[in-house]
């Protein structure tokens, strides 16, 4: 009997290993952690002779203990995913369900057109009947540079669908392939292969120069009605809705050159007016649910940025495992995949691998009844993203979509979806609140996966061995910080609003995810511990005041068992989720230097807002750097530069560490027995800025520090110095 239950399975769940290391440590910092604070309530020192600083440090030691019991939630016991395509393959044949796949832009400066329909080939070239995919662009910066770029790739898809499906080539964006020295064209005709290349590089040039002089030739104008569409009043903020439909797959005149069908391709542009709000990535994503309705229709939606291509074309197939898995497939929502780069330098200077989140957090998450929606790279399904609550009975109609249009034209079609994309369509309806996406925050997605677990459903996580998605990182650590500000922010917001994980998803998900979603809720709120604990110990170093145990005292024991048990793990976890060595060094400090900046700007914002102080704003990360930057990225050499409040930040805790150390080692004759630890502490924070110190002092490339900023934190650094310890 158990076997047969077993072959029916799609998918197969399994425990993540080392799990009694991880328990033993868990159970030793906490006894670590609670002498820790026991120590700190019980010693406090006289007025005068350090008390506020040390009652300082008992309320950060609080709150990192508190913080640390919230991270334990998703460690406790982490799951994987495999699935079983083959079993798929052979139940379903011909029966699979459609899929809509909506990629979304927001403008062409910041998102190269050239880029965004790379990622538009790789998906269209799923491993996947084409007669089922239908394929959405949303472009938010309504350019008829990004519609131009998407009829070139309507017409290269012709000769690049049956050229991967062919050879079955992977990856299948055509941008990643070809800059892949692969000797895996050994495999197929040379001369088709370089035919391909070429074709593909011609068209990446003409799309460029067009972008270049931001203007379309006038003869291509001429070659599809779409272009119409434009004329020189229309801007960014200011248009008609306009859709567009490139290739339709339901008519069969439209197909490669093997003579196969093509999956459909649809270019959409909302309506902007100003005076509507338009509320970021979320009311692009609404407008495209309401416009592929009326077009395809497909129970499947899987939503992808527009930087990150498809790496592995059997996602979809994977995807499917969960949702049509017998047992436990109705209960599923969405099928989250991890958020990975591909251009991520080896030992990751700035931090930006996720692999810690993606290796240990999001199966943890799994493991207590739904990972987060992240945005991109997840498979919804439709009608549960529209706001279905769950319900035992329900059954999905996995044939549902639009087969046969009736008496319905194109131009019809066309013109019902620009109906759906309106700005005032979503006028005293539900959508943005109770249908689709969430509006208001600027993480719209992690709420929206909150509240469809909160109705009732699970998500999870699938981790395949070839990266399914990949994005590009950031590569400059401005555009870093901002997307953890953003991040941070987001979080932040949600968790001070209703949409709290403890209240709103107070009996209705396990106590295990409400803590797993605070994980990332309290990001922010680590800015100021951190910013006190790497100031006020060194401080205290040259003004005398102790704030640590003797060394020679057994109270020292459970400081250092915490601080090196909290090193070693993370260390462990960083290891074994594929970080280098150097790059977990690099990821410790990038842990700090985002603490102290993106995260305090976005608890600063955060409650800003709350007071009603300024707007929420959404600023798109640039996907693009000069040719200067990108070398010293290669080189993973830190990237200043600009003269950013962020910047003083990090120069003056910086300075103050090194000024402080060389400080302390001066004082000859202080009692070291008592100092030690803070000693320590502070030249383990020096040891970890030392390029920082190179930045201001010894280059003099355009990304060091300017000589404005190091003026500037040596001010803030002569204020520091000027307050009192008590
Ligand atoms: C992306 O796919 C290629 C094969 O096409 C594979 O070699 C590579 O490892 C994948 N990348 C990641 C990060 O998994
Ligand atoms: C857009 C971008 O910055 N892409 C870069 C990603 O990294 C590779 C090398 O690591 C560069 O070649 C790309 O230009």
């Amino acid at each position: 009997m158990a076997t047969e239950t077993n072959r029916r399975r799609l998918f197969a769940t399994e425990k993540m290993g080392g799990r009694a290391v991880y328990r033993f440590q868990a159970a030793t910092m906490a006894a670590g952690i609670l002498l820790v604070l026991y120590y700190r309530a019980t010693r406090v020192p006289a007025a005068g002779e350090g008390r506020a600083a040390w009652v300082g440090m008992l309320a950060v030691e609080l709150w990192y203990a508190v913080y640390w019991v919230i991270t334990q939630s998703v460690r406790w016991c982490p799951i994987r995913r495999r699935t079983f395509k083959d079993r798929l393959a052979e139940r379903y044949k011909e029966q699979l369900p459609g899929v809509d796949i909506f990629v979304c832009t927001a403008d062409p400066h910041s998102e190269p057109p050239s880029l965004v329909i790379s990622t538009i080939l790789s998906v269209m070239a799923y491993n996947y009947p084409s007669e089922k995919i239908s394929v959405y662009l949303s472009d938010d910066g309504g350019s008829i540079l990004t519609f131009y770029a998407l009829w070139e790739a309507s017409i290269f898809a012709k000769k690049w669908l049956p050229f991967c499906k062919r050879y079955n080539i992977e990856p299948r964006s055509p941008a990643a392939y070809f800059s892949e020295s692969g000797g895996h064209h050994n495999l197929l005709s040379r001369k088709e292969w370089s035919f391909i290349k070429e074709l593909y590089e011609e068209m990446t040039e003409r799309i460029d120069t067009a972008v270049m002089s931001g203007k379309i030739p006038e003869e291509i104008k001429l070659k599809h009605k779409g272009f119409d569409e434009w004329n020189s009043e229309i801007t960014s903020k200011n248009h008609q809705p306009i859709v567009q439909i490139l290739i339709d797959g339901k008519s069969q005149n439209t197909v490669d050159d093997d003579g196969n069908v093509l999956p459909s391709l649809v270019y959409m542009a909302r309506e902007k007016r100003p005076q509507y709000h338009h509320n970021f990535k979320a009311g692009a994503m609404n407008a495209l649910i309401r416009v592929s309705s009326v077009i395809s229709d497909n129970p499947v939606i899987l939503n992808v940025d527009c930087d990150m291509y498809s790496n592995n074309s059997d996602s979809i197939r994977d995807a499917l495992c969960f949702f049509l898995d017998e047992e436990m497939g109705h209960n599923i929502a969405f099928v989250q995949y991890p958020q990975n780069y591909n251009n991520l330098t080896q030992n990751n200077i700035y931090g930006n691998s996720l692999n810690v989140i993606n290796y240990v957090e999001m199966p943890g998450l799994d493991s207590a009844g739904g990972c987060l929606y992240i945005g991109t790279g997840c498979f919804h399904r439709r009608e549960i993203l529209c706001g279905r609550k769950f319900s035992k009975d329900y059954k999905e109609d996995w044939n549902r979509g639009i087969k046969e249009r009736g008496q319905k034209n194109i131009n019809e079609i066309e013109q019902m979806a620009k109906s759906l994309a309106t700005c005032s369509h979503e006028l005293g309806t539900q959508w943005g609140d109770e249908i689709g996406l969430k509006y208001g925050c600027p993480v719209e997605d992690v709420i929206t996966g909150l509240a469809i677990h909160c109705r009732g459903w699970k998500s999870v996580y699938m981790s395949p061995q070839r990266a399914a998605f990949l994005g590009v990182a950031p590569s400059t650590l401005a555009q870093t910080l901002l997307q953890h500000k953003r991040w941070s922010e987001g979080n932040f917001t949600i968790f001070l609003s209703k949409y709290c994980s403890f209240l709103f998803g107070h009996g209705k998900i396990s106590l295990q995810l409400q803590m797993g979603y605070c994980i990332y809720g309290l990001w922010a709120a680590n800015s100021l511990p951190t910013l006190y604990y790497v100031m006020i110990p060194s401080l205290g170093l040259v003004k005398g005041t102790p704030l640590f145990p003797e060394i020679t005292s057994t109270w020292a024991t459970p400081f250092i068992y915490v601080f090196c048990t909290r090193i070693i793990y993370g260390l462990y976890e960083a290891l074994l989720s594929g970080d280098t060595l150097k790059g977990c060094w690099n990821g410790q400090r990038m842990w700090m230097i985002r603490r102290i900046t993106s995260y305090l700007y976005g608890s600063i914002d955060t409650i800003r807002k709350l007071l009603g102080l300024s707007k929420m704003s959404f600023e798109v990360t640039a996907k693009v750097s000069d040719g200067d930057e990108a070398k010293r990225y290669e080189q993973e050499i830190f990237e200043f530069g600009s003269s950013s409040p962020e910047c003083v930040i990090i120069t003056t805790v910086a300075l103050l560490n090194f000024v402080c150390l060389v400080g302390g080692l001066s004082l000859w004759n202080m009692p070291w027995n008592v100092f030690l630890l803070q000693f320590i502490l502070c030249g383990m924070i020096v040891i970890m800025n030392i390029p920082i110190y190179e930045a201001m002092l010894l280059r003099k490339d355009k990304g060091s520090i300017p000589s404005s900023v190091t003026l500037a934190s040596v001010g803030f650094l002569m204020l520091a110095f000027l307050v009192p310890i008590v």
